[in-house]
């Protein structure tokens, strides 16, 4: 079997987050683990749709999600979740919330890399000043100084990565 938990993957728009986030849980899923991926798209689109990208709107955003993972991780399932989560506080109040279910996975890329990725043409836009507060351009990203596990993507398919979360995972949550 399996415990509850956390992993929590922080990183620039264009990391690889969300990607890798769906390839783990396929992974996990495989492996007979009961996993529930947190996103954009499930997240800021209900639960949270009254908040923006300020400070104060990302720090709620991120407690919230902090909060919701909590629950689905006492309900026993892995819970991947995959925000931004810029502000090393924001993070650190999650942390602080779990306890010894919470791994920080640092999905690491370059602004660089992130940028020609650009797969919405987020950065495009926000460089032409039409996305105010964007991380990496106008907004910081605070990277993590001691996360438990850093999953580099750059130059690096999207399975090896998937692999190397999927390992993690094993041995941080199969009993
Ligand atoms: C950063 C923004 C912004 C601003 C819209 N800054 O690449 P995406 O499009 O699909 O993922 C980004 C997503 C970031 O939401 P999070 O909830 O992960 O952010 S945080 O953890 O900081 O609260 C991006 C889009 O929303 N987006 N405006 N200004 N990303």
């Amino acid at each position: 079997g399996h415990k509850g938990g956390i992993l929590w993957l922080t990183g620039l728009s264009g990391s690889g987050k969300s990607t890798l986030a769906m390839g783990l849980e396929a992974a996990l899923f495989a492996r007979g683990v009961q996993t529930y991926v947190l996103d954009g798209d499930n997240v800021r689109a209900g639960l949270n749709k009254d908040l923006g990208f300020s400070p104060a709107d990302r720090a709620e955003n991120i407690r919230r999600i902090g909060e919701v993972a909590n629950l689905f991780a006492d309900a026993g399932l892995v819970v991947i979740t995959a925000f931004i989560s810029p502000y090393r506080s924001d993070r650190d109040m999650v942390r602080a919330m779990h306890a010894d279910r919470f791994n920080e996975v640092y999905i690491a890329a370059t602004l660089d890399e992130c940028e020609s990725r650009d797969p919405k043409g987020l950065y495009k836009r926000a460089r032409a000043g039409e996305i105010p507060e964007f991380t990496g351009i106008s907004a910081p990203y605070e990277a993590p100084e001691k996360p438990e596990l850093l999953v580099d993507t750059t130059g690096r398919a999207v399975a090896a990565c998937v692999e190397e979360l999927a390992d993690y995972a094993m041995q941080r949550f199969v009993t």
